[in-house]
C-alpha cells in the first residue's frame, strides 16, 4: 500500500507494447492457501514496439518460485523480480518462451481481485488489473493471446472445474484424490477476460440452438441448495442469446456458456469469455426471495454480460480509457433488450431515473469526468455511472440521429471491421460516419466533455402568421479540469402538441436539420420557426429523453399538465407531471424554511386524480411511475446548492400527505381492484400491477398512517411473494412503533439463514429517515449477519445509509459522515475497491448548506490524512476534496 498519490496515467501517452504474447498455457494447482500457478508464455517482439526494450511484466503481491527462458533457468542478473513486477533486462529479439511459476493464497485474498475463495468456491476476477495477481504478465487489454488452462484440484473440494472456452481434456489422478480439467479458448483475448472456477456447485442447464443450428450447452452454477433459484437466470440467458441474434445478428461462438454465481463479489458480474462470474444477487430468484426489481435486474445483468461476448470480448478495448467502448455500448444493448422484453416507456423512465440519480449527480460534483476520461490514477474508480450510463446515452443519441437502419449498418460494419481487435472510440465512430456519410467529429465531443448540458427553450406563437418560434440555448457548467465548455450536438425528438394531444405537422424552413421529428441542435443558441401552425401548441421536447441533458422549458404548470394528460409520448407525459411536482416541491422546501407549508396546486391534484381514476389500471406499471414522487435526492439535485436535507424531507412528506389525502378514495378503490388472486408470475404486467398496488399502499399510509399500518401489516402477513412483503415492510418502516419493530423481527426470523435476503432488511433499516437510524446502523454492524468483508453486506447497510438516507447521512452534527469515514478506513486494508466506492457517497458534499458542508469536509479530510491508504481510496478522497 502507498500513502502518496499513485501516478497519473494519460491517454495521450498510449503506445503499443514492446512484446506480444501469442499463447498462454496455464496450470493451476488449486489449494486453499498455496495455489501454484505455472504460466508458459510464448512471446515475441512487437513490430510496433521499441527494439531491444526490456520486458516489463506486471505483478501484484506475487511470489516467484521459478523462472525459465526457453527451458533454461535465468541468470539472477538477467532479471529483477518483486511482488509488483518482473523485468527481463535483455530479452531475445526473436520468439521465445517464458515459464513462470508463482504461488498465491486464495483464502487470504480479501480484495477479491485475482484468485480468491467465496464460501469455499475458488474463483477469479481479473478486470481491470487482477490477472497480475495470478501471474506476471503484460496485463493490459491490447495484448491478445490464446489461452489453454489446466486446473487441478481435490475432487472432494472441487468436483467442478471451469475455465474459458471449450473443455479439451479431463481426468483423475489416481491415488491422489485429485483430478484435472483442461480448457482451451480459441478466441484471442486480453488477460482481463481470463477466469477459472472450482468448487462444489449445483447446476441448471439446457441446450441452446443458435440461429445457424449450432448446439451450445448453457448452464448456471450456484452454491449448493440454491438450484431452484437459478432457473429464471437460465431462461433470461436463452432469451438474451435469441435477442442478440435477432436484433444485432450476433451469434454465440463456443460450445459452452457457463455462468457461476458467488456470494463475495466486488461488482455486479463479469463477462469472462464463456465463463461469466456473477454476484449471486444478480442470479438467484424465486417468488419468496426476490422482488420484481430483483427479477428485472437479473434479466438485465445476465443480458449485459452475455452481450459483452461481442461488445467487449470479440471486440475489446485498446486501453482502459476506452472503457465506455464496451460498457456504454453494452449498457445500451441491455437497455434495449429489457425494453423489448418489457414495457419500453416504463423501462425508459426507470433508466432515466437512474441516470439522473447516479450520473447527473456525479457530473455535477468533484468526481465529474468525461465518458472517455483522459487521465486516471486508479482505473477501478472509473467503473462509473458516467462511463456506463452516460456512455449508453451517447450510443442512444447516435441511433436517434442516424435512424434505425443506418445505426444497424454502422454496427454491422463495426463488428465486421474490428472483430478480433482492441479498438478505440474513434474506430467505433468511424463505422457510423461511413455508414451514414456524415461527419461525427462534432458529435464525438460527447466523449470528451464532462458535465451535464443545460438546454433552455422558450416558444412564441404568432396567431396572425400561424408560426411558432422555438428559441433554444445550451450551456454546460464547468467541471474539474474543464473550465470552458463547447456546445454539443443534441438530437431533440419533439412534437408540437395541439388540442386533444394531436401532434401538429412540423413544417420548417429547408435549412433546418429536422428529420422524423428529431431536431439536431448543435450551436450555443438557435431559433427554429415552424409554419402552418393552426393553433397555439404546447411543445413537447426531448421525447423519450432523446439527449442526456437537464432542461428548463418555459412552460406553465397548466401547459405541462396538458402534456401529462395528452402527449403522444409516454415518457414526456411522465416527465411533465414530474416537472410540476419538482417545481412545487422546491417551492415547498423554501416555505418549510420559513415555517410555512405549501399545498400542491388544485390543478395538479385534479390531474393526478383524473389520471388515477381513469387510466391507472390500463397501464399499471406506468401509473406506478407517475404516482411515485421525486425522491429527496431528486429534489436536492434540482435545488443544487445550500441544500438542507431536513427541509426537503419535510416538504416532501407534506406534499405526499396532501396529495394522498386528495386521492384517497381513488387509491382505496384501486387497491381493491388490483388485489390479485392469480398465481404469482414475475412477468412485466403482473409486476406492474404489484408496483401500482404497492405505490398506492405507500400513499394511503401517507394520508392515513393508521389505516396504512393496518393494510401494510395485513399485506406483510399475507404476502405470497417478496415484492409484496418488502413493500409492506417498507411502508411499516416509515411508521415508528411496535408494528414496525415486530415486522422487522419477523422478517429477520424468517430469513436469518439467507444473507442475500437479509441485505434487504439491512438496507431498509439503514434508509429510515429518522435520527435514531444512526444508532440502529451501528447496532446492525454488530448483528451476526453483518460482515464488512462481504461487499453485498457492506453495500446493503453502509451504502444504503450513505447513498439512500439523505437526512441521516447528512446529519447536521456530522455523525453520519463520521460513521462513513470510520467504515471506509476500516475496510480499506481489506477491500480497497469497495471502500473507495462507499467513499463516493461524499460526492454531493459541496451542494450542502455551509454547516453540513464543513462537517463533511472535515470527515473527508480525516480520511485523506490517514496513513497507508490504498490507491483507490487515496484517489477518491483527493478528487472529492479537489
Ligand atoms: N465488466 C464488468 C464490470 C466489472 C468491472 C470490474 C470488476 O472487478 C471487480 C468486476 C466487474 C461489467 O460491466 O459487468
Ligand atoms: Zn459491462
Amino acid at each position: 500500500m502507498r500513502t502518496d498519490s499513485p501516478p497519473v496515467i494519460r491517454l495521450e501517452d498510449y503506445r503499443p507494447t514492446d512484446y506480444l504474447i501469442d499463447t498462454v498455457d496455464l496450470d493451476f494447482n488449486l489449494d486453499p492457501n498455496v495455489t501454484k500457478v505455472t504460466a508458459l508464455l510464448s512471446l515475441r517482439p512487437n513490430p510496433l514496439g521499441r527494439p531491444n526494450a526490456p520486458l516489463v511484466l506486471d505483478g501484484d503481491e506475487l511470489l516467484l518460485n521459478d523462472l525459465r527462458l526457453d527451458g533454461t533457468p535465468l541468470d539472477a542478473n538477467a532479471y529483477t523480480a518483486s511482488p509488483q513486477g518482473l523485468t527481463l533486462h535483455a530479452p531475445p529479439q526473436r520468439p521465445f518462451e517464458l515459464r513462470i511459476e508463482t504461488s498465491v493464497n486464495p483464502t487470504a485474498n480479501t480484495k477479491l481481485m485475482g484468485l480468491f475463495r467465496s464460501n469455499g468456491i475458488y474463483c477469479t476476477q481479473c478486470e481491470a488489473e487482477g490477472f497480475r495477481r495470478i501471474t506476471y504478465f503484460l496485463d493490459r487489454p491490447d495484448v491478445l493471446s490464446v489461452y489453454t488452462t489446466r486446473i487441478e484440484a481435490a475432487v472432494e473440494e472441487a468436483p467442478l472445474l471451469l475455465g474459458n472456452g471449450n473443455r479439451a481434456d479431463a481426468g483423475l489422478m489416481p491415488g491422489t484424490g485429485r483430478h484435472f480439467v483442461v480448457w482451451h479458448d480459441p478466441h484471442p483475448k486480453p488477460a482481463y477476460l481470463f477466469a477459472i472456477v472450482g468448487g462444489r456447485l449445483d447446476t441448471v442447464s439446457e441446450v441452446y440452438t443458435t440461429q445457424s443450428g449450432r448446439r451450445v450447452d448453457i448452464a448456471i452454477h450456484v452454491e449448493q441448495g440454491k438450484r431452484e433459484r437459478a432457473t429464471y437466470a437460465l431462461d433470461a440467458l436463452a432469451r438474451s442469446m435469441r435477442w442478440d441474434e435477432r436484433v444485432f445478428g450476433r451469434e454465440y461462438d463456443l460450445d459452452v456458456f457457463n455462468v457461476v454465481a458467488v456470494s463475495d463479489f466486488n461488482m455486479g458480474a463479469m463477462e469472462n469469455k464463456g465463463l461469466n462470474i456473477f454476484n449471486d444477487k444478480y442470479v438467484l430468484a424465486s417468488q419468496d426471495t426476490a422482488t420484481d426489481s430483483d427479477y428485472a435486474n437479473i434479466e438485465a445483468v445476465i443480458a449485459h454480460e452475455y452481450f459483452h461476448n461481442w461488445t467487449g470480448n470479440r471486440i475489446t478495448c485498446r486501453d482502459w480509457f476506452q472503457l465506455c467502448l464496451k460498457e456504454g455500448l453494452t449498457v445500451f444493448r441491455d437497455h434495449e433488450f429489457s425494453a423489448d422484453e418489457r414495457s419500453r416507456p416504463v423501462k425508459r423512465i426507470a433508466d432515466v431515473r437512474t441516470l439522473r440519480a447516479a450520473q447527473f449527480v456525479e457530473d455535477a460534483g468533484p468526481l465529474a469526468h468525461p465518458v472517455r476520461p483522459n487521465r486516471y490514477r486508479e482505473i477501478n474508480n472509473f467503473y462509473t455511472a458516467t462511463v456506463y450510463e452516460k456512455g449508453a446515452e451517447v450510443v442512444r443519441m447516435l441511433k436517434t440521429m442516424l435512424g434505425d437502419d443506418v445505426f444497424r449498418k454502422g454496427m454491422d460494419l463495426y463488428f465486421e471491421r474490428f472483430d478480433g481487435t482492441a479498438a478505440t472510440i474513434e474506430d467505433f465512430l468511424s463505422c457510423f460516419a461511413e455508414a451514414s456519410g456524415r461527419s461525427l467529429d462534432h458529435f464525438s465531443e460527447w466523449y470528451a466533455q464532462a458535465g451535464t448540458p443545460i438546454l433552455t427553450a422558450s416558444g412564441f406563437y404568432d396567431e396572425v402568421s400561424r408560426t411558432y418560434r422555438l428559441d433554444l440555448r445550451q450551456s454546460t457548467p464547468p467541471t474539474p479540469g474543464q473550465p470552458e465548455k463547447k456546445p454539443l450536438v443534441m438530437p431533440i425528438a419533439m412534437g408540437l402538441v395541439g388540442e386533444g394531444g394531436r401532434d401538429l405537422p412540423l413544417v420548417t424552413d429547408n435549412d433546418v436539420a429536422l428529420h422524423d421529428g428529431v431536431l439536431i441542435f448543435d450551436e450555443a443558441a438557435t431559433s427554429v420557426t415552424f409554419h402552418n401552425v393552426t393553433e397555439k401548441p404546447v411543445p413537447s421536447l426531448l421525447r423519450g429523453f432523446s439527449a442526456p441533458v437537464r432542461y428548463d422549458i418555459d412552460l406553465s404548470d397548466d401547459e405541462l399538465l396538458v402534456l401529462f394528460s395528452a402527449d403522444s409520448d409516454p415518457f414526456n407525459q411522465w416527465q411533465a407531471v414530474q416537472t410540476v411536482l419538482i417545481r412545487q416541491l422546491i417551492k415547498g422546501t423554501e416555505a418549510v424554511k420559513t415555517g410555512r407549508s405549501l399545498p400542491p396546486s388544485d390543478r395538479l391534484v385534479r390531474a393526478l386524480a383524473e389520471f388515477t381514476a381513469a387510466t391507472a389500471e390500463q397501464d399499471a406499471a406506468f401509473a406506478a411511475q407517475v404516482l411515485t414522487l421525486p425522491t429527496e435526492s431528486d429534489i436536492a439535485r434540482e435545488i443544487g446548492r445550500d441544500v438542507d436535507p431536513d427541509a426537503i424531507l419535510s416538504a416532501r412528506r407534506a406534499m405526499k400527505r396532501q396529495l394522498s389525502e386528495a386521492l384517497l378514495p381513488t387509491l382505496e378503490r384501486l387497491h381493491i381492484k388490483l388485489a390479485s388472486s392469480d398465481a404469482f408470475s414475475p412477468d412485466a404486467s403482473s409486476a406492474g400491477r404489484r408496483a401500482l398496488r404497492n405505490a398506492g399502499l405507500d400513499l394511503i399510509a401517507a394520508a392515513d398512517p393508521e389505516r396504512g399500518e393496518q393494510l401494510a401489516a395485513e399485506r406483510y402477513a399475507a404476502a405470497d411473494n417478496m415484492t409484496d412483503r418488502m413493500a409492506a415492510l417498507a411502508t411499516l418502516a416509515l411508521i415508528p412503533g411496535a408494528g414496525r419493530e415486530d415486522a422487522l423481527a419477523d422478517f429477520a426470523a424468517r430469513f436469518a439463514h439467507d444473507p442475500l435476503i437479509m441485505d434487504k432488511w439491512l438496507a431498509l433499516q439503514a434508509m429510515i429517515p429518522e435520527p435514531q437510524t444512526l444508532d440502529r446502523v451501528k447496532g446492525l454492524m454488530q448483528h451476526p449477519i453483518f460482515t464488512l468483508t462481504n461487499p453485498n453486506r457492506a453495500r446493503a447497510l453502509i451504502g444504503s445509509f450513505a447513498m439512500g438516507n439523505p437526512t441521516q447521512f447528512n446529519r447536521i452534527d456530522g455523525a453520519g459522515f463520521d460513521l462513513l469515514a470510520d467504515v471506509v478506513l476500516k475496510l480499506d486494508p481489506l477491500n480497497p475497491q469497495v471502500a473507495a466506492r462507499l467513499l463516493t457517497a461524499f460526492r454531493t458534499w459541496r451542494m450542502l448548506e455551509p454547516g453540513r458542508r464543513l462537517k463533511a469536509e472535515a470527515a473527508l479530510k480525516r480520511v485523506a490524512a490517514a496513513g497507508n491508504l490504498s490507491p483507490d481510496v487515496t484517489d477518491i478522497a483527493a478528487r472529492s476534496l479537489g
